[in-house]
């Protein structure tokens, strides 16, 4: 193969929450993201107890895509983007998320959005769950953690894929489903599933039961889709930050690779069906009793995904140490620096190379299509006054990632889908709410405290995207 496939899906990616807005307009209900301040780099984002005055909350208006879809979805048209992934926010379909009957507005919204997209042949590529779900559930029912919740997010899947069959062929069940890994913090658990931890609880086995249930959820919606119509595609979504020993030592090798099974256990269930063994011998000798059923695990081999979308920011890396002679992986304790990359302005290692091997590491234990849901480089813009924005430093990032990717299909015959940068306009952060931390090839006039007018505008990267685009992934 000389290149990317002739129907490549180049695109680029956001999730409902953090450019939507208008997050009570036409019925719909909040969502996690709504009761979550801003915060910044060091400065966790608070969730807060409902919404309460007084307080910053940015996806409450983001970016006004609610009311602007038409002209933004213009510009990636002019682009020449073949695909656009967003999410379905599950508050515009069931407000609370334990309705029997779904929000008609709401489906109209996605309605009218994939139209507008399939007027420009533009391809919707669809997350159904990304850090959004109902704060109701999460209030009445205690988020992941209830098994009922499986049976709200079915309906809602069936719903999705009910009246969108014909508009949205690829679909992903749950965005970096392997956040919650790191469940030390107060984030992902939250953002992931729903969690709010009680002080003294012991929050690993809650994560892995929450974890379980999704992974049903995800399983029973793979099952319906194809009811539905075979024709469906429904993948999974992970975050892929591969984790490097810091040595060729032994043990930091092996520490290396209990890392990864800790973080990415979660691809070998919605791949393979079924849980890999070391994670069960690793629940029996932490004494974790779980509620995983016999009905679990058959819906769970039914269930297989079709392929695997990924996030790719960064490269971890890790190394052992004396105290923990079992190589046990701690995502807030077991990471170190790495010496041999840059670091972005917010920590982020930037890793091109750590992409490539990423493809292979997926292609070399599945064999299923992959498809790079995300990768970008979060940056503060400058605008000129003339309105432009320079940002050679976003185009060499992701230049650089797109060389790798490449050499991942030409060289290592990675079987690739497609590829959509992250916030391909700018957008709310997810991890700390900021304005300022900009992914976008469309600038939008908005900061941190919620000021600007919202305009949109085109910065240097957006003509350098449209030659990708056009040359195939030829021009870098
Ligand atoms: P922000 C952590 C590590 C890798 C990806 O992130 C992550 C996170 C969570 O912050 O999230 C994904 O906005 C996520 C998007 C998010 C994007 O990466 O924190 O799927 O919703 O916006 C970038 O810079």
């Amino acid at each position: 193969m000389s290149g990317f496939k002739s129907d490549f899906l180049w695109g680029g990616a956001v999730a409902a929450h953090q450019l939507e807005g208008g997050w009570k307009e036409g019925g719909k209900g909040p969502s996690v993201a709504d009761v979550m301040t801003a915060g910044a780099h060091g400065v966790a984002r608070e969730i807060t107890d409902g919404v309460l005055p007084g307080k910053n909350y940015p996806n409450h208006d983001a970016i006004d895509f609610y009311h602007r879809y038409k002209d933004d979805i213009k510009l990636f048209a002019e682009m020449g983007f073949k695909c656009f992934r967003t999410s379905i926010a599950w508050t515009r379909l069931f407000p609370k998320g334990d309705e029997l009957e779904p929000n008609e507005a709401g489906l109209k919204f996605y309605d009218d959005l994939f139209d507008e997209c399939l007027k420009y042949g533009i391809e919707p590529v669809i997350t159904l769950s990304h850090f959004e779900m109902p704060y109701h559930l999460v209030k009445e029912y205690g988020g992941w953690r209830n098994r009922k919740v499986i049976d709200f997010f079915v309906r809602f899947a069936k719903v999705a894929f009910e009246r969108y069959q014909h508009k949205v062929k690829y679909w992903m069940t749950f965005n970096e489903i392997n956040n919650q890994a790191n469940f030390h913090e107060d984030f992902a658990p939250f953002t992931n599933s729903g969690i709010k931890y009680e002080e003294g609880e012991d929050r690993e086995p809650i994560m892995y039961q929450a974890a379980h249930y999704e992974l049903v959820a995800s399983a029973l919606a793979v099952k319906v889709a194809r009811e539905i119509n075979p024709s469906l595609q429904v993948g999974c979504m992970i975050a892929m930050c591969p984790i490097y020993p810091l040595t060729c030592a032994p043990d930091d090798m092996m520490m290396a690779m209990n890392a990864m099974h800790r973080r990415y256990w979660f691809t070998d269930v919605h791949v393979r069906g079924k849980y890999p063994q070391h994670l069960l011998n690793y629940f029996e000798r932490r004494g974790f009793e779980l509620d995983i059923t016999a009905e679990d695990n058959a819906a769970l081999k039914q269930g297989c995904v079709d392929y695997i979308g990924f996030s790719y920011y960064m490269s971890f890396a890790t190394k052992a140490t004396a105290d923990n002679p079992q190589l046990d992986y701690d995502e807030t304790t077991s990471l170190v620096s790495n010496p041999y990359v840059k670091k972005s302005d917010w920590g982020w290692q930037i890793d091109p190379v750590g992409l490539r091997y990423s493809l292979n590491w997926f292609w070399d234990h599945y064999q299923l299509p992959l498809f790079i849901v995300e990768n970008g480089f979060g940056a503060i813009d400058v605008r000129e006054n003339d309105g432009s924005v320079n940002d050679q430093y976003r185009i060499d990032y992701l230049s650089a990632h797109i060389a790798e990717m490449k050499k991942a299909v030409v060289e290592d015959g990675v079987d690739l889908m497609g590829y959509t940068p992250w916030g391909c306009i700018d957008l709310v952060s997810a991890g700390t709410g900021e304005m300022k931390k900009r992914y976008g090839f469309i600038y939008v006039d908005k900061d941190n405290e919620g000021n600007g007018t919202l305009e949109r505008s085109r910065k240097k990267s957006f003509a350098w995207y449209q030659k990708v685009i056009s040359s195939n992934g030829e021009a870098l």
